[in-house]
């Protein structure tokens, strides 16, 4: 079994998120998520709309998800890849050549993102109604 990981925040999931998701989970037969904690969400600098659980529980309802985890650190990765038997990691482009020291453990895989959607831009867009 070819085993993939993702992480991210996941907030007000969209097309783009799915998407990401579904190139993942296409490249092997079981996909791990990594769902930033509200307190990692913070380190990173982002104030999700929905907590950790609502995130969880949306994410677990996606049929290219297997399991999710919680992400709370950035260096948690190379335990999670060891301890989950992990094939690929997976992510956004925009994250291109951040996870390289990974492929120490596996093979690091950059997505293209899709472009024009962001929970950043929906939130604007909702403001200006
Ligand atoms: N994504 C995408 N296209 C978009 C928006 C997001 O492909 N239009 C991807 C991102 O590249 C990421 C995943 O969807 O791989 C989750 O995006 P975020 O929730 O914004 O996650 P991020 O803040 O990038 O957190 O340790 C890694 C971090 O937790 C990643």
């Amino acid at each position: 079994m070819k085993k993939i990981i993702t992480y991210g925040t996941f907030d007000i999931l969209h097309t783009g998120h799915i998407n990401l998701l579904r190139r993942a989970r296409n490249l092997g037969d079981y996909l791990v998520v990594g769902v930033s904690s509200d307190e990692f969400n913070a380190e990173k600098g982002k104030q999700a709309y929905y907590a950790y659980e609502q995130r969880k529980a949306v994410l677990e309802a996606v049929k290219y998800v297997d399991e999710v985890i919680e992400e709370y650190a950035w260096e948690q990765k190379e335990n999670d890849i060891k301890s989950h038997n992990i094939d690929i990691l997976v992510m956004g482009d925009h994250w291109e050549g951040k996870f390289d020291s990974f492929k120490e453990f596996c093979e690091v895989v950059y997505l293209p993102r899709t472009v024009g959607i962001s929970t950043s831009k929906i939130k604007e867009d909702l403001l200006k109604k």
